[in-house]
């Protein structure tokens, strides 16, 4: 008999005001349902979040009815299996209680067979409210242990595992959502139960590596031992099967695999991926497999310590982004959504996700994809700038999530680390009670944190457990936001402090996990959420589509320092994405150029939950950014990037790949009519994982001719051309021409192209096309010399494309150019 489901259309009723009620589809959302039966207005368009507060603020419960057949109750037990349930729910089965669900992390398994009869039966899940829960919890606490002030909007929300976001953040919705979120399924068992299977990799050399799999099962007491169905399927799909007698507890079985085809990180080699089946009394297991080994250096050295992820013996520069939640409603976290934006990260060229710990352990499909597409993973256990309680409830509670979450998640190939927390230390240094008795909050979160790492090093011995994100080192309470020797960094001084881009220049990370610049969605993406009077930056919507308080006055001022101020709202909107992609390529470009001192960089952040203003570099709609495109650029495997040191302007040529690469172009110093005034060869073979200075110019000479021209590189490494520009001063104070870009839309059998022209050199120029699809790239260096042609992806027709088409570039943002 075989397990099935009961997603689909369930009745949803307000149990605080009985006359609300509407469909919901689950796994989902009460919002969604809500939204999708008229009863809200969309929370994510103009000042909507405020008239949706109320949905929190009640009880909910949902019903269905589903069928019983007698076949069916021939099973000797049969159980209901939920996860992400969110959060205070207790589940009715016939009128009878079968369970009480109070961690949204957790995995919940019921016999409920008793409890089931021929025919119709009814299932009904109550929510009760999260704010009412949190609040009575944290006066039950012996001493108080502040939330997240200023992010969360709901006090509290540290006492309840739950997505904490969910009640706000810097960048997102207070919904306060409640629900299921994944499928709720009924698993008839005759004989036994098929828990988990979980693999271990044990490696002899290059030629061999056998794969250890742990079936647990549980026999019913009434079970001889059962016959398990083993099979491993290779990447060519060839396969090899076996059977296994199990009995109660572990059985372990091995496969031995001859020349293993290793997986790698994206930009170092394939993804070979294996799979493994496990079948047992009807229940079945599929396993998807990378064979490699990783480890990380944090070995001491004359700087300080490493940070160095090292995959099959080859060092890895770590280049991604750091993700939170896919949608602020569970219920709009589709696999496409997370393909698309997964996709979207490897082709901006990177290989690390950190899954950020004021969100959620992400869905199956999140791992499965990272996986495929050779995403390394960087995950944080779900802790985000609160304090959090020690009480033996709230550990004991915790103890089982982490368990059920690394056995859940530890056979994929693509995670890479377990991180205790988010910003979990530094915060014992932000709130008034732990700062003045910080002894006393110190161990408060080492009790904890002790925890997490017992559960970690148990249950995943091949996995190394870092404390906190950011963190100098084991037991190092140290500022970790500024000192750049060791462990992970969080460098926030730009964004959070006020400093100019070159406080970036400032530090030498040896792996900075988070910083990040704002940007204002792009003009396509406001129209979704502002009506057209509301297309102002200090507009009521526009200020409620931004959630840290200084956001939109850090980036106005901002462009006071380094451009002239744009004329329009849509100018303004441009300008706040170029200013945001030069932040991090700043950032990006003189750390990759400090390697191997180096060897991480993740910005804050790569997506968005519902249309804000913040630090992503993909719009809620999907749209790239300006900074995305120029991610693809900086995190390329080969990087040509200037280096001004006050006294020499270098070129440094990095090279990530494990193999040597020619590369070959020339350094060019152009007038403003792109004239050349000077033009230098340049030749080399890049060393494996090198980076070397290929070029350099005294400064005095581009002193004396202050303000006459910039640098540009173009560089052709193994087929692919790289390229960058270089200033000798901010851009408001260079004579910028008025170039003229023009753009010729064609469609030729099937592909359109967008040619892009000017009469002088135009900087940063970004062709935004008001519908779907995006081009191959923007926000890059146009010369009258090298027409550029884009090639465009999407389902728009070259007409539409033509009638649509809005061309940006730095002079027009400040001078109406036609
Ligand atoms: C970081 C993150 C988030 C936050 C971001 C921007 O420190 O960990 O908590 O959204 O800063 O302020």
């Amino acid at each position: 008999m075989s397990q099935f489901n009961l997603d689909g259309v369930w009745q949803l009723s307000s149990l605080t005001n009985p006359s609300i009620t509407a469909p919901i589809t689950l796994p989902g959302d009460v919002h969604s349902a809500l939204l999708a039966a008229d009863i809200i207005p969309d929370p994510y368009l103009g000042c909507n979040e405020n008239q949706v507060q109320w949905v929190g603020e009640h009880d909910w419960q949902m019903t269905r009815s589903f069928n019983v057949d007698a076949a069916l109750l021939e099973a000797e037990q049969i159980d209901l299996i939920l996860s992400m349930v969110d959060t205070m729910a207790k589940i009715d089965v016939n009128g009878v209680t079968a369970l009480h669900c109070s961690n949204m992390f957790r995995h919940y398994r019921r016999d409920i067979r008793p409890l089931l009869r021929e025919g119709e039966n009814h299932i009904r899940v109550t929510l009760n409210r999260a704010d009412i829960e949190a609040k009575a919890r944290a006066e039950r606490l012996p001493f108080p242990v502040p939330w997240a002030v200023g992010n969360n909007q709901i006090p509290h929300m540290n006492t309840l595992r739950k997505t904490q976001c969910h009640s706000g953040w810097d960048w997102g919705i207070c919904l306060l959502v409640s629900g299921i979120y994944d499928s709720i399924r009924i698993q008839p068992v005759s004989n036994a139960r098929l828990h988990e299977v979980r693999t271990r990799q044990e490696w002899h050399g290059d030629e061999q590596c056998t794969i250890v799999a742990s079936i647990h099962a549980e026999l019913l007491d009434s079970a001889l031992p059962q016959a398990a169905a083993i099979e491993l399927v290779s990447p060519d799909g060839e396969r090899k099967s076996m059977t296994a007698e199990v009995n109660s507890g572990t059985t372990n079985v091995s496969f031995i695999v001859q020349n293993p085809q290793r997986w790698w990180p994206a930009g170092y080699g394939d993804q070979p991926l294996y799979r493994l089946n496990v079948s047992l009394d009807g229940q079945v297991i599929e396993k998807q497999l990378g064979l490699r080994e990783l480890t990380v250096d944090t070995s001491e050295d004359d700087a300080g310590a490493a940070m160095t992820f090292v995959v099959n013996g080859k060092a890895v520069m770590a280049k991604g982004a750091n993700w939170i939640p896919l949608d602020a409603m569970p219920g709009k976290q589709t696999p496409e959504c997370y393909r698309r934006l997964l996709e979207d990260a490897k082709a901006a060229n990177m290989n690390m996700i950190r899954v950020w710990g004021g969100g959620m352990y992400e869905r199956d499909v999140f791992y499965r994809l990272c996986d495929e597409l050779g995403l390394l993973v960087w995950q944080d256990l779900m802790f985000s700038c609160a304090l959090y309680p020690s009480t033996p409830e709230f550990i004991d509670d915790v103890r089982q999530e982490i368990t059920e979450q690394v056995r859940r998640l530890s056979d994929h190939p693509s995670l890479a680390l377990w991180c205790g927390d988010n910003e979990v230390i530094g915060a014992i240094g932000w709130y008034p009670e732990s700062k003045i008795n910080r002894e006393k909050y110190v161990v408060n979160y080492d009790r904890l944190n002790r925890v997490l790492q017992e559960v970690v090093e148990t249950e995943d011995p091949s996995r190394r457990f870092w404390a906190s994100s950011p963190c100098n080192g084991e037991l190092d309470f140290g500022d970790a936001w500024h000192d750049d020797n060791k462990g992970d960094m969080h460098f926030w001084d730009v964004w959070h402090s006020g400093k100019s881009f070159d406080a970036y220049h400032s530090i030498k990370p040896r792996f900075c996990s988070e910083f990040g610049y704002q940007s204002w969605p792009s003009l396509p993406t406001v129209k979704t959420f502002a009506e057209k009077d509301d297309w102002n930056v200090t507009s009521p919507t526009f200020e409620q589509h931004q959630k840290n308080g200084r956001g939109n006055s850090i980036i106005t001022e901002m462009f006071t320092r380094y451009f002239r101020f744009p004329v329009d709202f849509a100018q303004m909107l441009y300008l706040s994405q170029v200013q945001q992609a030069l932040a991090i390529k700043t950032a990006s470009e003189y750390w990759r150029a400090n390697k191997p001192l180096c060897r991480g960089i993740l910005y804050w952040q790569l997506n968005d939950c519902w249309p804000v203003s913040s630090w992503s570099s993909i719009e809620y709609t999907g749209r790239w950014k300006q900074l995305h495109y120029h991610a693809k650029r900086f995190f390329a495997p080969q990087l040509a990037v200037f280096i001004d040191d006050g006294e020499t302007l270098k070129l440094n040529v990095i090279n990530d790949e494990h193999r040597k690469v020619d590369a070959k172009g020339q350094v060019t110093w152009y007038d403003w009519q792109g004239e050349v005034i000077d033009t230098w060869p340049v030749e080399a073979t890049l060393d494996e994982d090198g980076n070397q200075v290929l070029w350099q110019c005294d400064r005095n000479v581009i002193v004396e001719h202050k303000h006459e021209g910039f640098f540009h590189v173009d560089m052709v490494c193994d087929g692919q051309t790289i390229s960058n520009t270089w200033f000798d001063d901010v851009y408001k104070r260079l004579p910028l021409p008025k170039a003229n870009v023009e753009a010729h839309v064609v469609d030729k059998d099937g592909t359109i192209t967008v040619t892009l022209t000017t009469d002088k050199p135009a900087f940063f120029v970004h062709p935004e096309f008001e519908g779907e699809g995006r081009f191959n790239d923007s926000s890059f260096t146009l010369m009258p010399c090298s027409p550029v042609s884009l090639i465009y992806t999407g389902d728009a027709s070259a007409e539409e494309i033509s009638s649509k088409l809005s061309i940006y570039h730095l002079a027009k943002s400040y001078t109406p150019i036609h």
